[in-house]
């Protein structure tokens, strides 16, 4: 091939001493971390994963005390420790804490540490992007809790209804929710992408992808669910904060609007998050028990098989959560079979696991307490899950401490116990030095008997008709004990994770560094040096098993002389490989970014625009989200699609492959796709509000209004496709090399999208819908903006290509840029058609 020989790495310099070691301080050197107040800057995947872990492990603490204080208050009968307002403060919070800013975060916070070593790549192939999630995650999970100190908290439980979240609480609580929220939603569906894009895309060659982890079966799967469920509830947001801040009535009933659309949108999203909160802990499972077992997971296609499933069926039930809201028993009926069937694929994947444990011989630990104690935990949970999904049970349950017990036992028999454990397990990896086993024991046995004092008797208090979410009870109605006993738990609770987190932060310096995989695991994160460098891995290994240390002879000995890909860094730069998504051939020798503060400033003033946003300084909003926007621009034009030097590098045994590409096999079309599903989700969502307003209502729109009419929404159509047709077309005289072709087209391009953009407003604007008198208006406005919107986005990326290929960072040959633009008018395309068809074409049908 054409790669300059120098380049090439043979048998010989490998068996030299001299070259191994010169050619992996090169690797080290690339990929550094920047040390003193830089360290900040670091984009690489094991720091910022290993901050994002802590951070929302931080939260949960916070939400913990949350708890705590909920249970000193309830201790007693008629106790005035809290005000009413107080407690309702602090339960929305804890709730809303535990589950956006620990549960979810912590998943994608520990999968971005650890993925990149669970494939034998350096990284992933954003950095950056994790880095700008990470912060958004802070600086949005900050601006929530902190209201708590100023008095200011949403109150309005973590589902947030309507109409006590829109008519009746007008302090500024709700908004910091709703926007608040939603700015952490988007970082996390930044990393879910990140995600995704890296199980696809950078796996080492030959890990076909029945040989891959069981772990990151986990992560595409509890991935796509965050790229399907959270915009449901973005736009469930976006809707609830246009009737507070502006007066939409889109839940408001004497106006055509109604509240149950919010739950239906919430729970769409609410159950799903359930098995997202769940299923990465069952993938800590199933990474731990083959290595207790020491024996490959039995059943891996059936476990695999069952994860899928349970993601898909977790779509389908989110009516349970509302059986008492008077719908038709024939919904009920299905809903409720659906909820009970979900226990199949989840009963499928214990059952592998303990037929792994009988199949193997098994190593105690405090690891494996917490595996079984989760299970076992997770399955009383479950139990009682059933039992609520019976419809006739949860018209008595329902709101009552009964589901406080409930939930507590899935959600901490589901992702606490095995999250302890995969500390302990996991531990070394990030620390180089193992957690006390005998510490470990205490722990363990304060948190199980304290968590069931806490929580077993609130199913006896809810049957006896305590409520939930009530700030005191009055004296001899027969819970004073069972309360008093739940608090004594939480206190034993909470000492049990005063001692854990005590292990964690003792100064370790007299303790030994651990062994190098200390647990004998099978799986490539433990090719781990302890402590680990940097680089993620010595060199890309070719995969031929599921569990390469077990399996493949002299593997650890191979890569760490550098025998596999790329174990050197000839031109300092920072490369991993990507490979194809079925079979992991080889690609790309992908160049990812290097340490920067960007990230951090595009979220600070992506943040800035949320949080202006909510206390309506508009003007201050704009101007921070444009801020961050220039912020974005630049991050991208300086780290992304970069001209290489030379077209192809050698990668090692006798492999060249090229720098760049672009298409459908490179990962910045992967990532915008994947962007867009979710991007379309949210729309799609919004076109179901439409709907939905259209079944509750006899006439809709409503006699005697008028809706957008049929021209200007035709013509916005007609100019934005035109524009998309001018889109593809300089996309195709870029690679063809006709130049002003390519700068004419697009330039018209931008001109007819911006026409487009005001013929679609024109259609609302002229025929005068005013969308504070009716929900009709009011949804079409919301289309029409999204719409709109989006094609401003459009025509920035527009505007970019352009620039770009001025600036010389766009040629015929490498053309990424464009294509991407292309791939996203793709999507825009068909969110201008539906919006069209909807508020244009579906009067005249209805
Ligand atoms: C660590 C010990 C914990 C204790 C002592 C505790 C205690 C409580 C109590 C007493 C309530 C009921 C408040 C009321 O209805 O008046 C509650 C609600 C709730 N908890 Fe926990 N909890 C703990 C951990 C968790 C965890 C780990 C999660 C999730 C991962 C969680 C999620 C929730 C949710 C979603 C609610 C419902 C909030 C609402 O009604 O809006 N909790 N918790
Ligand atoms: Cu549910």
């Amino acid at each position: 091939m054409d790669s300059e020989p120098a380049n090439l790495i043979s048998e010989q310099d490998l068996d030299s001493a001299e070259y191994r070691r010169q050619s992996a301080a090169r690797l080290l050197k690339a990929w550094e971390t920047p040390r003193g107040w830089r360290y900040w800057s670091a984009v690489n995947n094991s720091e910022v994963g290993m901050w994002y872990t802590v951070a929302s492990f931080c939260f949960f603490l916070f939400g913990g005390v949350l708890a705590l204080l909920m249970r000193i208050q309830l201790a007693v009968p008629g106790n005035t420790f809290l005000t009413a307002d107080q407690y309702n403060q602090i339960f929305t919070m804890h709730g809303s804490v535990m589950m956006f800013l620990f549960a979810v975060p912590i998943f994608e916070a520990f999968s971005i540490m650890i993925l990149p070593e669970m494939l034998g790549a350096r990284d992933l192939p954003f950095p950056r992007l994790s880095a700008y999630g990470f912060y958004s995650f802070v600086i949005g999970g900050i601006f929530v809790c902190g209201s708590l100190f100023f008095d200011a908290a949403p109150k309005g439980g973590w589902f947030m209804y309507p109409p006590l979240t829109s008519s009746f609480q007008d302090d500024i609580g709700a908004d910091i929710w709703l926007l608040g929220l939603t700015f952490i939603e988007i970082a996390s569906i930044a990393a879910a992408i990140e995600l995704i894009v890296g199980v696809l895309k950078c796996r080492p060659p030959g890990m076909r992808i029945n040989l891959i982890p069981l772990y990151c079966w986990y992560i595409l799967v509890v991935a796509g669910m965050i790229l399907f469920a959270f915009p449901p509830l973005i736009a469930g947001d976006i809707l609830l904060e246009m009737e507070r801040a502006f007066d939409w009535p889109f839940f408001d009933p004497q106006r055509g609007g109604d509240p149950l659309l919010w739950q239906h949108l919430f729970w769409i999203f609410g159950h799903p998050e359930v098995y997202i909160v769940f299923l990465p802990s069952v993938a800590l499972m199933a990474m731990m028990v083959p290595t207790f077992a020491k024996t490959p997971m039995v059943g891996y296609s059936w476990v695999v098989l069952s994860a899928v499933g349970t993601g898909f069926l977790s779509f389908g039930l989110w009516v349970h959560h509302m059986f008492t809201t008077g719908l038709p028993g024939i919904s009920i009926g299905i809903f409720s079979a659906a909820s009970q069937a979900v226990a199949i694929p989840t009963g499928v994947q214990l059952f592998c696991f303990l037929a792994t444990f009988t199949a193997g011989t098994v190593k105690r630990s405090v690891c494996l307490h917490f595996i079984f104690a989760g299970l076992a935990t997770f399955i009383i949970g479950g139990l009682t899950g059933v039992m609520v999904a019976v419809a006739p049970f949860d018209f008595q349950a329902h709101d009552t401490f009964f589901i406080v017990g409930h939930l507590h036992y899935v959600l901490i028999g589901g992702t606490i116990f095995p999250i302890m454990a995969g500390f302990y397990y996991f531990f070394p990896l990030v620390k180089g030095k193992q957690l006390s086993e005998r510490i470990g024991r205490i722990v363990f046995w304060l948190v199980l008997i304290g968590f069931n004092i806490t929580f077993f008797p609130m199913h006896i208090t809810g049957l006896l008709g305590m409520p939930r979410r009530v700030f005191t009870y009055p004296a001899d109605m027969g819970f004073d004990t069972l309360n008093l006993i739940s608090s004594l738990g939480s206190m034993i609770l909470a000492a049990g994770f005063v001692l854990f987190l005590y292990d964690v932060v003792r100064p370790r310096t007299k303790q030994p560094l651990s062994e190098r995989n200390p647990w004998q695991a099978g799986t490539l994160e433990w090719l781990a040096q302890m402590p680990d460098q940097p680089w993620g891995v010595r060199t890309i290994p070719i995969i031929e098993s599921r569990y390469p240390l077990w399996e493949q002879p002299n593997f650890v000995r191979d890569v760490d002389e550098g025998r596999f890909y790329l174990p050197d860094a000839v031109e300092g730069k920072r490369e991993t490989l990507v490979t194809t998504v079925i079979d992991a051939e080889p690609l790309q020798c992908l160049r990812v970014g290097g340490p920067t503060f960007l990230t951090f400033f595009a979220a600070l003033f992506t943040g800035g625009f949320f949080i202006f946003a909510t206390y309506h300084w508009w003007l201050a909003a704009i101007v921070s989200g444009l801020i961050a926007i220039g912020v974005m621009l630049t991050w991208v034009w300086t780290g992304t699609a970069e001209i290489p030097e030379k077209e192809r590098k050698d990668v090692g045994l006798g492999l060249s492959l090229p720098l760049y590409i672009s298409g459908p096999n490179a990962v910045g079309w992967w990532a915008m796709f994947i962007t867009m599903t979710a991007d379309i989700t949210a729309f799609v969502s919004l076109v179901f509000g439409y709907f939905f307003y259209w079944t509750i209502h006899e006439d809709f729109p409503p006699q005697p209004l008028q809706g957008p009419g049929v021209f200007w929404p035709v013509t916005g159509m007609v100019l934005l496709l035109i524009a998309y047709g001018l889109t593809l077309l300089s996309r195709y005289w870029n690679r063809s090399g006709q130049v002003s072709a390519f700068y004419l087209s697009l330039t018209l391009a931008a001109v007819v999208s911006l026409a487009g953009a005001c013929a679609l407003l024109a259609g609302p604007w002229l025929t005068g819908l005013d969308p504070t008198t009716h929900v009709y208006p009011a949804i079409v406005w919301v289309l029409t903006g999204w719409t709109v919107l989006h094609v401003i986005l459009g025509v920035i990326m527009q505007l970019y290509c352009l620039a770009r290929r001025a600036a010389g960072k766009m040629t015929n040959q490498w053309d990424a840029d464009i294509v991407n633009v292309s791939l996203y008018w793709h999507f825009l395309a068909l969110t201008v058609v539906m919006t069209v068809g909807v508020i244009a074409g579906f009067p005249s049908v209805s």
